[in-house]
């Protein structure tokens, strides 16, 4: 197994001669410790039927189960299915998720810890994910906004980038949005941290998902903090083009893993109508989400 860093990028790495079916727990945990340092692993070469997939992902964490039914494979739940077209004349999955800057599950109270993804139609052009290191963001921020930020707790929703589901048709909205804040109620978690592996500080927000930032007696700080610091980091520009982003496209065979304390992503989707499928398993490590607030 060769580990090697990602040509032209600044941020990830290639490995090469992993074999899923004879890895042993040091390499898995080479593997591991690579996501956790380098923030992306890019499997290369990797035919993997589905549940050889989960059984790989098993190994880096827990698999948990997405709340939402609608997203899961028909026959391992486990796995989160992003497809635009159906399979067997059955809509499977839901398509063009994720188009927006977010950590995985960063509204639930036990967002994941990693994630990982296992292409399987990939569309000839446009399909791949956008990355921020939210951790070398916050050390490029402007010292009087580091500031703002210390000691502040920052407020998650999944409201405004819920899917409609297929029973939500005809439903009055306001009944879906009573639904949102029952099943998925905030949740509110440090703006800044320490990540429980490697002690680096991270900034824990994203456009997608967080709302509000207060200080520590419970104040809502001016809006305009929670829209500099998405702005600094490179999530409020519509084409992705800021320094801070990373764009990891992918080919057949390929399977990413992703430290998702560390990094936020948003997914590139394909402009053409091409089929799209990919899977997705999502992993708690064991450690706590993170072990200091800053
Ligand atoms: C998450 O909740 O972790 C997601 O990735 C949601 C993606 C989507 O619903 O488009």
């Amino acid at each position: 197994m060769q580990i090697t860093p990602q040509a032209g990028k600044a941020m990830g790495v290639t490995v090469t001669g992993f074999d899923a079916a004879t890895a042993s727990d040091a390499d898995v945990q080479r593997v591991k410790d690579a996501v956790y340092t380098d923030k992306i692993v890019v499997l290369k070469g990797q035919e993997l039927t589905p549940r050889e997939f989960l059984g790989l992902g098993a190994r880096f964490g827990e698999p948990v189960t997405y709340y939402q039914p609608m997203y899961r494979h028909p026959e391992l739940p486990e796995i989160f299915v992003s497809a635009n077209v159906p399979s067997e004349g059955k809509r499977v999955g839901v398509p063009k998720t994720g188009k927006f800057w977010h950590a995985d599950y960063q509204f639930m109270p036990e967002p994941f810890s990693i994630t990982l993804i296992h292409p399987q139609v990939v569309p000839s052009r446009d399909r791949g994910t956008y990355f921020i290191d939210m951790g070398q963001a916050y050390q490029r921020l402007p010292r009087e906004l580091r500031d703002a930020v210390a000691g502040t707790t920052s407020h998650h929703s999944a409201r405004r980038y819920f899917k409609i589901r297929p029973e939500d048709v005809y439903r009055p909205i306001w009944e879906v949005m009573e639904d949102i804040e029952r099943e998925t109620p905030p949740v509110a978690q440090p703006t800044v941290f320490t990540h429980p592996v490697t002690g680096e500080p991270v900034l824990f927000i994203s456009e997608g998902f967080t709302y509000a930032i207060e200080d520590s007696t419970g104040a809502r700080l001016d809006d305009e903090v929670l829209r500099r610091l998405l702005e600094e980091t490179g999530q409020l520009d519509p084409e992705c083009a800021h320094p801070n982003t990373h764009l990891q496209t992918y080919e057949r065979g390929d399977l990413l893993i992703w430290d998702n304390r560390s990094l936020v992503h948003r997914a590139l989707h394909t402009t053409t109508p091409e089929p799209t499928v990919s899977h997705r398993v999502t992993v708690l490590d064991g450690h706590q989400l993170y072990s200091k607030a800053l």
